[in-house]
């Protein structure tokens, strides 16, 4: 048995649940077809996805496909919920990026093809709605050629397009898609140039060959919602997507990429089993990636469920390269490893540039608190801070409609009415040159800790590294990952409050004592380094941008030149064409959160306006904001040492 692992990418509305659904159906796993607008379709079973037509997580069905077992992740597409298709990138063998010939390529679509070719993972296209009035398959496709590749190669065509009488048919593959298939095959181009005619065969074992290396990705046509290219498309990803073999037995490798809660369940975890198997009541080992040596703990699996949309079977065993619902692992969190450790690209669509306070639980704090860490094991992007002092919960977030979501979520699920400050834009701080800091924790005794770093500073986009300089002779093993463990939590709030960023930090000298060092005493010591290091080194704020695209009425240019300066944005010259304006900018996320509706309105509703994060630039203070300290501040040292020996 050949298993294939796929996922359905889009932008918000394109069709994926849709697709799905038709593909269930067609293939005689699904006796009644249900669909998004009644509400009914096996992969938007939440009752806010059936309320509000769209997605909100990840849901998989299996598809028996003759000699293939399809399993299809269907995803959400609002960028809100960008978090759920990363996770979900890891666990999968292909995937499948439905484009809408209605809508065309979106912000979404761009950041979701970006990250599918960062990890190179085999793709077929699905341009769907080609039913929809007024669209422009052969367009959409241009753009995509254009945009994307130029090996984007379509295997059937449109009759009728833009009518209800659309259907699709088979096609060959034309001259010019034969072409592009030469320019990646040396062997391929000699027979074509020679003008020996190639076969329909041999085209498509060069197209299957350049599907699986990433070269080429081969485009269906299709309407999901009239069942017309449901078939071309099943028998795509089977021709093209690459598939691997159920391993019936071994020692398991595999990765947590979904987290749930269910009230009478507990925590259930899907894995991707990439080897071995797993069976109930085995014991497990999870390895969680951190700074520093991946903690590792051992579990005891009590049930494992075949999941297919709502409906779960109780299997006992998941074998290698299949998808499984497991319970009983109740420290597992989304991005552990099962089994053994090992690498794992992790790859950014989206994050969180907002954060909002949570009000109204007034007396049930206990409760929300642990809704709101249920809610983060289930998406760690979502994380939150609680001040205990004054009584505040933040949480990080994406944007709006997650904010509508997690409010639903906060009263259907733990009773909890609770409202939400307007989100405020989360900063980063970084520093302008290089840092020292060194802490002596030798006083009071017992006690000995001494740890040097120094900080410098990184490229724009680097994030954070980390590096030990100083060997076994210096500084015990444990004590230097102490060390590590230790700078990566306190650089979450630099010197200004935000998350410090962009940096290096070496740690160059360090002492313990034999008999005075308490085995905690370097979790105490390194965050006060690492403040001096911050101060030393002349911390500046880092500010969100977005880049904006903008389509409007060629009379409107000056109003939105005017609009993106007053935004401190930079733009792109204007292209003129066909009475319309089109222009790119970048600005300050926190100048342009309520620019959507002011378009909206300048535009009358007939303008388009795409946003896409676009990273993180040094901001005057005066323009930004700073946060205030969340708890000790370790430069308090006297309060901070007490704070840490649990004295206060
Ligand atoms: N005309 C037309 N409408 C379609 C087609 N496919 C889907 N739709 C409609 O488009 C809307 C969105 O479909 P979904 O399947 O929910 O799209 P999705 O990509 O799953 O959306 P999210 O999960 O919210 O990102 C629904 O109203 C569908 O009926 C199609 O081929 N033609
Ligand atoms: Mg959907």
């Amino acid at each position: 048995m050949q298993i294939i692992n796929l996922g359905l990418l889009a932008h918000v509305d394109a069709g994926k649940t849709t697709t799905v659904e038709q593909m269930l159906f067609h293939s005689g796993n699904l006796r009644t077809l249900g669909s998004v607008d009644k509400g009914d379709t096996q992969t938007d079973f939440l009752a806010i996805e059936r309320e509000r037509g769209i997605s909100v997580t990840s849901a998989s069905v299996e598809i028996d496909a003759g000699d293939v077992q399809i399993r299809m992740i269907d995803t959400p597409g609002h960028m809100d919920f960008s978090g759920e298709v990363e996770r979900t990138l890891a666990v999968l063998d292909g995937a499948v990026l439905i484009v809408s010939a209605a809508e065309g390529i979106q912000s979404q679509t761009e950041r979701l093809w970006r990250a599918l070719r960062e990890i190179n993972l085999p793709t077929i296209i699905f341009l769907n709605k080609v039913d929809r009035m007024g669209c422009e398959p052969e367009a959409v496709l241009a753009a995509l050629q254009k945009e994307f590749s130029p090996v984007i190669i379509p295997v059937n065509r449109c009759v009728n397009a833009g009518s209800a009488e659309v259907s699709v048919e088979n096609c060959d593959i034309s001259e010019d898609g034969i072409l592009e298939l030469c320019e990646n095959d040396s062997a391929l181009a000699e027979k074509y140039l020679q003008n020996e005619k190639l076969s329909p065969q041999e085209i498509k074992t060069a197209l299957v060959r350049q599907t699986r290396e990433c070269l080429a990705f081969p485009l269906v046509y299709g309407a999901a919602a009239m069942s017309v290219g449901i078939d071309a498309f099943t028998l795509a990803i089977k021709a093209f997507l690459p598939s691997k073999p159920l391993l019936p037995e071994g020692a398991p490798v595999g990765t947590i990429y979904k987290i749930e809660h269910d009230k009478a369940l507990g925590k259930i975890a899907h894995i991707r089993l990439f080897e071995g198997t797993l069976k109930n009541r085995d014991a497990v080992n999870i390895f969680r990636p951190s700074h520093g040596e991946a903690e590792q703990f051992a579990e005891k699996i009590t049930q494992i469920h075949k999941v297919s949309g709502a409906k779960r079977e109780d299997t006992g065993v998941i074998r290698g390269n299949e998808i499984a619902a497991v319970c009983g692992l109740a420290r597992a969190k989304v991005g552990d490893m099962v089994g053994q450790a090992f690498e794992q690209k992790n790859i950014r669509i989206s994050e969180p540039l907002f954060m909002v306070k949570i009000f109204g639980a007034d007396g049930k704090e206990r409760e929300l608190l642990q809704a709101v860490s249920e809610l983060s094991d289930e998406d760690p992007l979502m994380d939150y801070t609680w001040n205990a002092d004054l009584r505040e919960l933040v949480i990080r977030v994406m944007g709006k409609i997650q904010i509508e979501i997690l409010q639903y979520l906060f009263l259907e699920r733990y009773g909890l009415a609770v409202t939400f400050s307007p989100p405020s834009v989360i900063y980063k701080e970084t520093i302008t040159r290089r840092g020292i800091g060194l802490e002596r924790y030798t006083m009071p005794k017992p006690c000995w800790a001494v740890v040097k770093l120094q900080a410098d500073p990184l490229p724009r986009g680097s994030g954070y590294m980390y590096e030990c300089s100083i060997g076994e002779s210096v500084l015990r093993r444990q004590y230097r990952n102490h060390v590590e463990t230790a700078v990566a939590e306190a650089l979450k709030q630099g010197r200004l409050g935000w998350e410090a960023t962009d940096l290096k930090i070496t740690l160059i000298d360090g002492q313990d004592h034999k008999f005075h060092t308490h085995p905690l005493d370097f979790f105490l010591a390194t965050p006060i380094a690492v403040m001096r290091a911050l101060e030393d080194a002349e911390p500046i704020l880092l500010e969100p941008l977005v880049k904006l695209k903008l389509v409007a009425d060629e009379t409107l240019s000056g109003r939105l030149i005017g609009d993106i300066i007053e935004m401190r944005g930079d733009f792109d010259n204007p292209v003129m064409s066909g009475g319309k304006v089109e222009m790119e900018a970048i600005v300050p996320v926190a100048a342009s959160v309520d620019y959507f509706v002011r378009f909206a309105s300048l535009t009358s509703g007939r303008g388009t306006l795409n946003s896409d994060f676009y990273g993180y630039k040094e901001c005057p203070l005066e323009l930004g904001t700073t946060a205030a300290r969340r708890d000790i501040d370790p430069l308090d040292r006297d309060k901070w040492i007490l704070h840490k020996r649990g004295a206060l």
